[in-house]
């Protein structure tokens, strides 16, 4: 019988990192519910090896679970060799997969779907699967995330992917915690314009049109392809196309993944990347600060005064605004 794991965030952390599952699952839960235990963590994690992270991101359904379940076996090969070049495959040696539903407040291991879909890993000691959901995490899962996959980090994997289904602004944000962002689409018409919508095609760094057994793949990639234009730019996202559920691409997309990563490595590009994923993470950090410090402000007798004042038309919302605050700098 297993012991249950302990609640003291370092003896938890000791654990993740000799293996630990248990650990590990009750880390990210803490990360997940936010508060003080959530921030324990999160100090603890910080300074630890940052894992490589693929994100998927796309409409609901569109098989990004199929794809992430495919993308586990791949990795497990290891890191692909440039093309032209000798020598074995960069080994991995665990991959953790986080499944990420920004509209879902249930959380807590997998999701049914997804369970079913990644089951042939469920029992591999060297992948870790699990779901995330917003609970208390000041700063909802565009901060959670990024704490949650630096946590799979310091428990020793180097290999993150993170699956996000498509709601709009926060998937984009989710979507921008991962070094490679792989848009998962469909053939179909309105698809690839959905995703110009939501803002995904500036945040693409691979497209993948999944399902290509079904008819209107060259169209899809045609949309695609006009609404990418011609500018000129350093990475050109490829498409490519898979058909998850019979294995078909999932290679030729981690190879593609591979080249992404070797970009980025050898552009420094990875490394000015993340360097602005930390200022807009600690930007969001003083936002959800500050809007804290609102709702204590708006909690307290002279903000009640303010708005009394403001009914009576004996002041304006602004100058109430420079007495609560004091004078607004502009
Ligand atoms: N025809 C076809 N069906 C597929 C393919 N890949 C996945 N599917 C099916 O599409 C459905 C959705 O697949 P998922 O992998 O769960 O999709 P998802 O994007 O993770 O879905 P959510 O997480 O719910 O947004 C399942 O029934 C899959 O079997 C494919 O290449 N071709
Ligand atoms: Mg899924």
């Amino acid at each position: 019988v297993n012991p249950a794991p302990p609640r003291d965030p370092d003896a938890l952390m000791d654990g993740a990192a000799r293996g630990g599952r248990a650990a590990l699952a009750r880390l990210l839960s803490m990360v997940e519910g936010g508060g003080p235990a959530a921030r324990a963590v999160a100090r603890l994690a910080y300074r630890a090896a940052v894992p490589y992270t693929v994100g998927l991101t796309g409409a609901p359904g569109a098989g990004k679970s199929t794809l992430t379940a495919g993308l586990i076996g791949a990795a497990r090969g290891g890191w692909p060799v440039a093309e032209g070049a000798d020598g074995d495959p960069e080994p991995i040696d665990q991959v953790g997969v986080l499944a990420v539903d920004p509209s879902s407040p249930l959380s807590g291991g997998a999701l049914l779907g997804d369970r079913v879909r990644m089951q042939d890993h469920a029992t591999d000691p060297a992948v870790f699967i699990r779901s995330m959901a917003t609970r208390g995490h000041l700063g909802g899962l565009a901060l959670a995330v990024p704490d949650a996959v630096r946590v799979l980090g310091a428990a020793g994997l180097p290999v993150v992917l993170l699956e996000t289904v498509g709601v709009g602004q926060m998937e984009v944000d989710v979507a921008g915690a991962a070094d490679t962002t792989v848009v998962v689409l469909t053939p179909g018409w309105g698809d690839s314009t959905q995703a110009a919508k939501a803002g995904l095609l500036e945040v693409a760094d691979l497209f993948v049109i999944n399902k290509a057994d079904r008819p209107g793949v060259a169209e899809t990639r045609r949309d695609l392809t006009e609404m990418l234009g011609l500018t000129e730019r350093a990475w050109v996202p490829p498409i490519l196309s898979t058909s998850a559920d019979r294995a078909e691409g999932i290679d030729e997309l981690w190879v593609a993944v591979g080249d992404h990563r070797r970009f980025l490595a050898e552009t420094g590009e990875l490394d000015r990347r993340r360097a602005s994923r930390l200022a807009t993470e600690l930007r969001r950090v003083l936002a959800a600060r500050m809007a804290r410090e609102v709702d204590r402000v708006a909690a307290g007798a002279a903000f009640a005064a303010e708005a009394g004042a403001l009914v009576e038309r004996r002041t304006d919302p602004y100058d109430a605004a420079d007495r609560l605050l004091g004078p607004d700098p502009g």
